[in-house]
């Protein structure tokens, strides 16, 4: 059994240059908040199911395939009546730029509680689910909230991933959705920005630890902020735990969060503190990014050893 379940969609990727026009032929990959921690926490070792709706077409059955090859079991209906969403990155000097999506009207737009199996849920020790898919419509946003009405009455943990999208709703129907998740949210995860757009403005001025605190007040017994290139910090049972992150060569920032949060769970899953788990996720947040794609560079477990932090010399 998964000791991990998500949920949400995963579109086609299409990546075009600097000038932004489309020339095939293109390469073609994939990504997804929910898969890409999914692919994560399946290369780190830890059992993990990732549910959805793809359309019943070649880039559905390409992402089925891909993500199932990472170790992930894959749960995901084929629907005849809607396409899989697709993403479009623009690149300049090979880093991206801006993300297009052609997602309204999406397979994974159509998902229903109906497909979520409860018990799937309740045999998890982890759901994990992100602001995302409840920003897609009203049948998504009931699943999220079925989902953690269910892990919540089964005493799985739930862990929600801020990952607020503007060009998918406004400030306003996010925090009013998401505050209203906040109080059966046990692990929350957010960035600077994502704290202070759920607290609402106009607000006190409050610096990373007191965003963190205050989210901490409204539910969830531990809340991460996501800092970047600096780390991350947790308030967890009151206490506040702070993680730096090395430097690294920034090659394509997207996909950073989603890995910092697989290697986050996948240490609480192993049975780690606050502290561990913060570390491991700076660690596979720091992989992630030094090269292209969303979720490709995400560590192995044996990318985490003690020893590969140092092996950073060629080897032949
Ligand atoms: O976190 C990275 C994701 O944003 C990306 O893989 C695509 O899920 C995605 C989204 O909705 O933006």
């Amino acid at each position: 059994t998964a000791r991990v379940v998500t949920l949400g969609e995963t579109m086609a990727l299409v990546s075009v240059p600097a000038d932004g026009l489309v020339r095939g032929p293109a390469p073609i990959g994939l990504g997804g908040a929910e898969s890409n921690v999914a692919i994560g926490l399946a290369r780190l070792g830890t059992p993990v199911t990732w549910m959805s709706r793809l359309g019943d077409d070649g880039l559905g059955a390409y992402v089925r395939r891909e993500i199932r090859a990472e170790g992930v079991t894959v749960l995901a209906a084929a629907d005849p009546d809607a396409p899989t969403g697709l993403m479009v990155k623009e690149l300049r000097h090979g880093t991206p730029s801006r993300v297009r999506y052609y997602r309204s009207g999406s397979a994974a737009s159509r998902l229903t509680p109906d497909d979520i199996p409860d018990e799937l849920i309740a045999a998890a020790d982890v759901l994990h689910v992100t602001g995302i898919t409840p920003a897609l419509g009203p049948g998504p946003r009931k699943t999220v909230e079925h989902a953690v009405e269910v892990a919540r009455a089964a005493g799985t943990l739930v862990s929600l991933d801020v990952n607020h999208r503007r060009t998918l709703w406004t400030d306003d129907e996010a925090r009013s959705v998401l505050t209203t998740l906040l109080p059966s949210v046990d692990l929350l995860f957010a960035g600077v920005e994502e704290a202070t757009m759920l607290l609402g403005s106009p607000g006190p001025q409050r610096d990373e630890s007191e965003l963190g605190a205050a989210l901490a007040s409204s539910g969830p017994a531990t809340v991460v902020i996501k800092l970047g290139e600096r780390g991350a910090l947790a308030v967890s049972a009151g206490e506040l735990v702070r993680a730096e992150a090395s430097p690294r060569v920034v090659v394509d920032p997207v996909g950073a969060g989603d890995a910092f949060v697989a290697g986050y769970l996948s240490a609480l899953c192993d049975g780690g503190d606050v502290s561990h788990c913060l570390a491991t996720g700076n660690r596979a947040g720091g992989q992630v990014v030094t090269v292209p794609g969303d979720w490709e560079g995400l560590p192995f477990a044996a990318d985490l050893t003690p020893q590969a932090a140092f092996a950073d010399e060629v080897i032949r």
